[in-house]
């Protein structure tokens, strides 16, 4: 589909804060090194409360919005974009289920978390969301 069909996939992949205090970054980052996807940008950023409200627009009429926005924007966040055929699918497969009691075991929600208001990590759900998320974090 034009142009855009040419471009390699992308997706957003973002540290949470609990996962940047806890230690748990440089294992975040190996999981996707390991699998074989291309890191294209890294940087650590506070989150400010207008960009969290942007970033999860979808989900603000559900109860748990104010405590999700004051989670995300409560510490530094690690964000990174990962390139590869098949990124952002792949990479929800290794992040695990929202719920980390129902990821998987081998997965990073699944290894490493146990509430889903403190789940580690966030990847894009589709690649369109993946380029608009990265635009948003690298010009914030
Ligand atoms: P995912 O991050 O797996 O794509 P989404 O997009 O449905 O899941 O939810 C985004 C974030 O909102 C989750 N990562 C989690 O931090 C939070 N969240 C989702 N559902 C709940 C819930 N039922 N209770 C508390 N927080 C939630």
């Amino acid at each position: 589909s034009g142009t855009r069909g040419r471009e390699v996939e992308q997706s957003y992949i973002m540290v949470k804060p609990d996962g940047v205090q806890r230690g748990l970054v440089g294992e975040i980052i190996s999981r996707f090194e390991k699998k074989g996807f291309l890191l294209k940008g890294l940087k650590l950023f506070q989150c400010s409360k207008d960009l969290a409200e942007e970033h999860y627009k979808d989900l603000k009429d559900k109860p748990f919005f104010p405590t999700l926005i004051d989670y995300i924007t409560s510490g530094p966040v690690v964000c990174m974009a990962w390139e590869g055929n098949g990124v952002v699918a792949s990479a929800r497969k290794l992040i695990g289920a929202t719920n980390p009691l129902q990821a998987e075991p081998g997965t990073i929600r699944g290894d490493l978390a146990v509430q889903t208001g403190r789940n580690v990590v966030h990847g894009s759900d589709s690649p369109d969301n993946g380029k608009r998320e990265i635009g948003k974090f690298s010009n914030n």
